[in-house]
């Protein structure tokens, strides 16, 4: 792909709006504006007063009028993308935008490809990687908080941590390879003592960011958070209860959710996609065991799984084993308490010892205030993120700084064993490199691309 071309897509969603936007990055913006747009009078337009919004209209190729809009221009570095770029506000509307954008494309634009205005940013230096990603991120914020946290990243503090990390890498860094560069100078020996301190209290640092990753990872991509049982218990109305409102069709049949249902639930900023199963029982019935084959699944890849049982009926061996046999500790629902009951918190509290048991009536709502303290808890513990918004939450950040953490516990072991110079900076530069991928300091393309592709159009 040739990074110079000029790209047009449109930037707002499709589908109706009071105004739609078209963007055209590139060296040849304004130019290719000169062909599509014209005064209101009919002119043709030859100044491009910077930053100014200017009302005109756009002509398709053949000199047919299509949109009345508003335009401006960015000069190259002062814009998003760092290059020139036009921005069009026509009438929202499917096919008005569609109308604009080819006028745009047969101007000489090239249709962008998923994110690549914000790669452009990225390559042009506006934004660093881990920016960048914040921007999707912050587009698909589900609640308050991952808002929060995606705007902190967007700002530059995740990326600014990760630099003070790196420049007291290359401080360390730099005295050694001094040494490894010119040996017979008179470099007085390394302080093997002084660099084990900092490197171990750099690797608490790394440890600090990592031990919130996973919570941080859950606050972007939402927690999945599913509901097992028998048939009948009453996991789909507790799904409803919790949703506040009904989405999921219950009946007193055995088997009526055959495949799955999810929804997201927002618990005072933690995004839960709540998934509701088919219950897991033998069955004859080829839908409803695909169901059960999937919820299997679903069920391995869960950050937190709610065992709902009947407190009307006794308990079953299956839900024995499934209590005990979940990977992630299950939290014990005792549902239906509103009905005469035979099962009680006590009781199992006695068979589970280290589990919590929830008491709660979905008919009623009952125990559902609590029940959600009690997600939100075992989701993320007792944290309160609003202090602290720098979290990492992509796995991309996680792994770099897992790799980057062995690489400074490596360096430390070095030290300790009076390892050479030459073996240390061998170590020192891996985690650097590694801590750069975060950034973009040091990253391949292919990893860029697959990040930008993520993005959706017209970003
Ligand atoms: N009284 C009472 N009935 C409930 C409660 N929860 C569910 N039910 C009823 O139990 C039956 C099965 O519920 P459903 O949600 O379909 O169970 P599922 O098969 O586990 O999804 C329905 O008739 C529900 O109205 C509850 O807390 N109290
Ligand atoms: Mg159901």
């Amino acid at each position: 792909m040739n990074e110079l071309d000029t790209i047009a897509a449109i930037s707002t969603p499709p589908g109706e709006g009071g105004i739609g936007i078209i963007r055209i990055s590139g060296e040849d913006a304004a130019q290719i504006g000169a062909l599509i747009l014209r005064h209101p009078s009919g002119r043709k337009i030859t100044s491009w007063p910077e930053r100014q919004v200017r009302l005109g209209l756009v002509m398709s190729p053949e000199g047919k009028f299509i949109d009345e809009v508003l335009y401006f221009l960015f000069r190259k570095g002062r814009s998003y993308t760092g290059e020139e770029l036009l921005e069009i506000q026509g009438h929202g509307g499917y096919q008005n935008l569609k109308k604009i954008l080819n006028s745009a494309i047969k101007a000489g634009a090239r249709l962008a490809e998923p994110g690549e205005f914000t790669k452009r940013a990225f390559l042009n230096g506006r934004l660093d990687l881990a920016q960048a990603e914040a921007v999707i991120d912050l587009i698909r914020a589900q609640t308050d908080l991952a808002h929060q946290v995606a705007l902190t990243q967007l700002r530059g503090e995740l990326s600014t941590v990760i630099q003070r990390l790196e420049n007291s890498l290359f401080e360390i860094l730099v005295p050694i390879e001094a040494a490894l560069d010119y040996p017979e100078d008179e470099i007085p020996d390394l302080e093997r003592e002084q660099v084990a301190q900092r490197i171990t209290a750099l690797c608490l640092q790394l440890e600090e960011l990592l031990a919130q990753a996973a919570q941080g990872v859950i606050l972007r991509e939402a927690a999945s958070v599913v509901l097992a049982g028998r048939p009948n218990v009453g996991k789909s109305s507790l799904l409803n209860s919790l949703l506040g409102e009904e989405r999921v069709i219950v009946t007193p049949i055995p088997g009526t959710t055959r495949d799955f249902v999810a929804e997201t639930i927002d618990l005072d900023g933690i995004p839960v996609r709540l998934i509701d199963t088919a219950g897991l029982r033998e069955s004859e019935d080829l839908v409803e065991k695909a169901g059960v084959e999937r919820t299997r699944e679903i069920i391995k890849e869960a950050h937190l799984i709610l065992v709902v049982l009947d407190a009307g009926e006794e308990l079953t061996a299956a839900e024995e084993e499934m209590i005990a046999n979940t990977k992630h500790k299950p939290l014990i629902i005792l549902n239906k308490t509103d009905l005469p009951t035979v099962l009680s918190v006590k009781e199992l509290k006695d068979k589970f010892p280290d589990y919590q048991v929830l008491s709660v009536s979905a008919k009623t709502g009952d125990g559902l205030a609590a029940l959600k303290e009690a997600i939100r808890e075992a989701l993320i513990g007792r944290r309160d993120f609003e202090e602290h918004p720098v979290l990492v939450t992509r796995l991309r950040h996680k792994e770099a700084l897992e790799e980057a953490l062995a690489n400074l516990q490596s360096v430390a072991k070095g030290l300790s064993q009076q390892q050479s110079e030459d073996l240390l900076a061998v170590d020192l530069r891996a985690a650097l490199e590694a801590l750069g991928r975060i950034t973009g300091r040091s990253v391949s393309e292919e990893i860029i691309d697959r990040i930008f592709s993520q993005f959706c159009l017209g970003k």
